[in-house]
């Protein structure tokens, strides 16, 4: 496989409605697009920084800069025996996991499109279909927040993430709780907690939670081990996890019993899938997280959640949630049971809307080899 040309995108959609986190309220979303053409055959790979460096320390800029300066002379013009090869290839420049990752897996696509194949076949994937759930924002009152847990429920979806903050997340699991009874539900604070928030943070033992995502610092371990003892919900880390060592540390040392695997956080999706073998071995289960994925970014998460570990319902949701219309066509659904199914065509399996990638594109770059 030779990757000829690259060609960069910025881009910048407005979100159906609005996602608050504990890091802000977001109305549009801007990220980057990555084509690559090899072959006689185009990928695509989407990157998840935002315009802001407040979930990582990566913005839309930060990945511009490092891909076009940097991971592009490292990639284009070179010839892979396989998309394994390609994270290593970018070994040299530290850090930059989602710059890298929209690179390796764009590499993906193009290698799945040149065997003919899906990409979740490449990758390992035993499922046809995978289990969505939703992350839903902090919203203005408890009414609206038990309002939008019904919609989703109602839309067949199969675990409900609450976001949480200081402020917003005792009452929060309590109403929805009270309202929905026993469903699956689970928090995400997003980093919003400090260690000695750890006594207000084991009250959230009492609502049976399925696990607390990233309490603390995102460039902690050691204190969520800390906390993880002190708490009987399992904590999940999302933020924390930037490499597989940190993936092994973080279990090694008790500070999660579940982990959030997104490929733009590791590197992209080799890194995704050994990250992903080393928690099947150590009996962790993992699940797969969202970063507000336009299709192209959705469709690539659907493949690598095929794979057997992902075995809790991810942030893999519908389409219509995020953007209407999306830049593929159709827009990914959810079907019967909360299920999803994942993209039968070579690749990515999606046919991409190119008008509407035009539209929304805010400066574009090529690179050839
Ligand atoms: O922490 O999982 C997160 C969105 C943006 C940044 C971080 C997160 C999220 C979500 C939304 O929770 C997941 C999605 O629906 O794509
Ligand atoms: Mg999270």
């Amino acid at each position: 496989m030779r990757i000829e040309r690259l060609e960069l995108r910025v881009l910048r959609l407005p979100l159906v409605r609005f996602f608050e986190t504990s890091f802000g309220r977001v109305y549009d979303r801007t990220f980057l697009l990555v084509r690559l053409d090899g072959g006689g055959l185009t990928a695509w790979g989407e990157c998840v920084a935002d315009d802001n460096p407040y979930y990582g320390s990566e913005t839309v800029e930060t990945a511009w800069h490092i891909i076009t300066q940097f991971l592009a002379s490292l990639v284009v013009g070179v010839e892979f025996a396989d998309p394994r090869e390609v994270y290593p290839a970018m070994r040299r420049v530290r850090g930059h996991q989602m710059a890298k990752a929209a690179l390796e897996m764009a590499a993906w696509d193009l290698a799945a499109r040149q065997a003919g194949r899906p990409l979740s076949a490449l990758l390992g994937g035993t499922r046809a279909e995978v289990a969505a759930g939703v992350s839903i924002g902090i919203q203005d009152s408890l009414e609206q927040l038990v309002d939008r847990v019904g919609a989703e429920l109602s839309d067949g979806y199969r675990r409900i993430k609450i976001k949480v903050k200081p402020g917003w997340d005792l009452e929060a699991a309590a109403a929805v709780r009270e309202r929905f009874g026993d469903i699956p539900l689970m928090v995400d604070a997003n980093a919003a907690y400090g260690l000695s928030d750890a006594a207000h943070l084991a009250q959230f033992d009492a609502f049976g939670l399925m696990m607390i995502e990233q309490p603390l610092d995102d460039d902690d371990i050691v204190d969520h081990a800390v906390l993880q003892r002190q708490l009987t919900t399992a904590i999940c880390l999302d933020e924390s996890i930037h490499s597989v060592r940190l993936g092994r540390d973080a279990i090694d040392q008790g500070a999660c019993r579940i982990i959030n695997i997104k490929p733009g956080r590791v590197g992209g999706h080799a890194e995704s899938v050994r990250l992903h073998d080393l928690c099947a071995a150590r009996g962790v289960p993992v699940w797969h997280g969202g970063m507000l994925e336009s299709g192209i970014g959705r469709a690539h998460n659907l493949h690598l959640s095929a794979l057997p570990n992902f075995s809790l319902p991810g942030d893999v949701a519908a389409s219509r949630r995020y953007y209407q219309p999306d830049l593929i066509e159709p827009g990914i659904e959810v079907g019967p049971g909360g299920l999803i199914p994942v993209p039968k065509g070579p690749g990515i399996g999606v046919e991409i809307a190119m008008d509407r990638v035009e539209r929304a594109t805010l400066r574009r770059r090529e690179i050839l080899a």
